[in-house]
């Protein structure tokens, strides 16, 4: 290591030593995906020294999205957070934001740099990355995710590395950073296929703002995803379907690239497209790429991956760092405000896929808040990709809490993305395609193709029942009634009703 660099060397102990309270701490990291590991975990040992000496310590922080139990888990234990920025999915701080002990702001995620750069959040004091390597003129190649970690490190005073040997200096090339100009100065994002480069493989910073370097060998603590379960086939199958008819019918052009969220169900269906020999080569423009991205590289199905974090469990980090140059050469990482570019996305086509925790019977979605006042994660990029889709597409299974719950209902608790969004409908009962049409109709179509039978006709009840009684025909909603089935899962525990 340069000198210069060396003698900024320290351990992790020591740089939780140079936050104090009330730092603003902009992280780098994405659904578990390159965050750092070492030096939070000493932050928050930190602030139980001080809260035992009876001295205040939190921080708010910022990062690309989740992330892991070193960052979320520890610091929340800690109560050394006090507000967070702007997704999450750790069941600890998930916990600590319901019981009102941590703000959260669920913000889209292509809005949290701008929202940094142009003063609408605090300004970050400290930028806190993992990082494959730091040159001395203050090259900062960043590790599994990008996030908005090139705006952290441009906006903070204080840049805190945590240069991490686990992947190697192989890794180097993956980034392709790029910050717009601010409005109304922006020009156009010349992103026309999902794999041009437009930006630098690094972030440049002034040396002198780096004052940390810690160093780790540690891989993303990533969950392992769950072999996909009868339920998650069946909801990929119905998609595939759909798709292949779709693309028969010529309303689905070739190369037109896809996203896909989170999850179990998400991946379940990268790797049924993998293994569907009708369809053709994909292209992902999506954020988070998944374990199947490797389903479709061994399918030879994959053309090109473009997202803002590599989120693999710890066999495909392995198989990552054995085959860095041919995963180099089919996947690159972004900053997660070109990855969910509304721009971008309106112009490749991209078909977007998401899970909504409910969704109503006129086509309204909710993603973020169980019975319209628990967060669970946040919107994360949902939102963005889905407004901005040429087909945008809802999954969830039909039914939730071992059928307690209808995933269909009268009216969502909480709208996250609203019917003039929305237009694909899947479950594993069937999936209704709501394009163009009116109110009544999606409401109709929803129900036949998605509800789960027990709650089908309930549903439907609902619907006639709104025909004759609501004030209009056009969009039938009974206000009286419009939350019965939650009501009924608050009072009794199931949306079910006493037989
Ligand atoms: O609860 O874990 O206690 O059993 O919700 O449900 O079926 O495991 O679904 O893990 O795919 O998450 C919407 C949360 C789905 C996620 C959501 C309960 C259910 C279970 C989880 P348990 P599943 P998943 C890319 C795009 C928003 C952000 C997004 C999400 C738990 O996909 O956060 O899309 N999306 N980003 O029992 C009450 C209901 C329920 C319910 C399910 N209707 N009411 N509880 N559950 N439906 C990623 C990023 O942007 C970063």
């Amino acid at each position: 290591m340069h000198p210069t660099l060396q003698k900024k060397l320290m351990t992790a102990e020591e740089a939780a030593e140079l936050i104090v309270d009330g730092d603003v701490i902009g992280a780098s990291g994405f659904t578990l995906s390159g965050y750092p590991k070492a030096v939070a975990p000493m932050i928050a040992r930190k602030a139980r020294r001080l809260h035992d000496a009876g001295e205040p310590f939190s921080i708010s922080l910022y990062t690309g999205a989740s992330t892991g139990d070193e960052m979320d888990g520890e610091l929340t234990r800690a109560n050394a957070l006090s507000h967070r920025v702007p997704y999450q999915s750790h069941p600890d701080l998930r916990s600590a934001i319901n019981n009102g002990a941590v703000e959260f702001s669920d913000l889209h995620l292509s809005h949290v740099a701008q929202y940094v750069r142009s003063g609408f959040l605090k300004k970050p004091t400290v930028a806190l990355v993992d990082a494959v390597d730091v040159t001395p003129e203050g090259h900062i190649y960043l590790s599994t995710s990008g996030g908005s970690t090139a705006s952290y490190l441009l906006m903070a005073d204080r840049i805190i590395v945590e240069l991490n040997s686990y992947l190697g200096n192989g890794f180097k090339g993956f980034h392709d950073v790029f910050i717009p100009k601010a409005p109304p100065m922006r020009e156009r994002i010349p992103i026309y296929k999902v794999d041009d480069r437009i930006g630098i493989p690094y972030v440049a910073v002034p040396t002198d703002k780096i004052v940390a370097i810690v160093e780790t060998n540690a891989p993303d603590g990533t969950r392992p995803l769950k072999e996909p379960a009868e339920i998650d086939l069946t909801i990929a199958g119905h998609l595939v379907e759909f798709l292949k008819h779709e693309r028969h019918h010529g309303r689905l052009p070739e190369g037109v690239p896809f996203q896909s969220g989170v999850g179990n169900v998400a991946n379940a269906v990268l790797a049924t497209l993998a293994r569907e020999p009708e369809m053709q080569s994909v292209c992902l423009y999506t954020e988070v790429i998944q374990d199947s991205v490797f389903d479709l590289i061994d399918h030879d199905k994959l053309i090109f991956a473009s997202g803002t974090a590599l989120t693999l469990s710890i066999p495909f980090q392995e198989r990552l760092k054995r085959e860095m140059e041919l995963i180099k050469s089919k996947v690159l990482l972004r900053q997660q405000e070109i990855s969910n570019h509304p721009e971008i996305i309106r112009r490749l086509g991209v078909v977007a896929m998401n899970t909504a925790l409910e969704f109503d019977i006129f086509g309204n979605v909710n993603s973020t808040h169980v019975l319209g006042s628990h967060m669970m994660n946040g919107i994360g990029g949902s939102g963005d990709f889905t407004r901005n889709a040429y087909l945008p597409i809802f999954m969830s299974p039909s039914t939730a809490r071992g059928g307690a719950i209808s995933s269909l209902v009268p009216m969502v608790s909480h709208v996250d993305h609203n019917e003039h969004s929305t237009k694909i409908f899947v479950t594993e009962q069937g999936l209704a395609d709501v394009r163009g049409m009116s109110p009544v109709n999606r409401a109709r179509h929803i129900i036949e193709r998605c509800a789960h039978p027990d709650y089908r006709p309930l549903l439907k009840e609902y619907l006639e029942y709104g025909l004759k009684h609501a004030p209009s025909r056009h969009t039938p909603v009974v206000l009286s009634r419009a939350f019965e089935f939650h009501l009924r899962y608050e009072q009794t525990g199931t949306m079910l009703p006493k037989s």
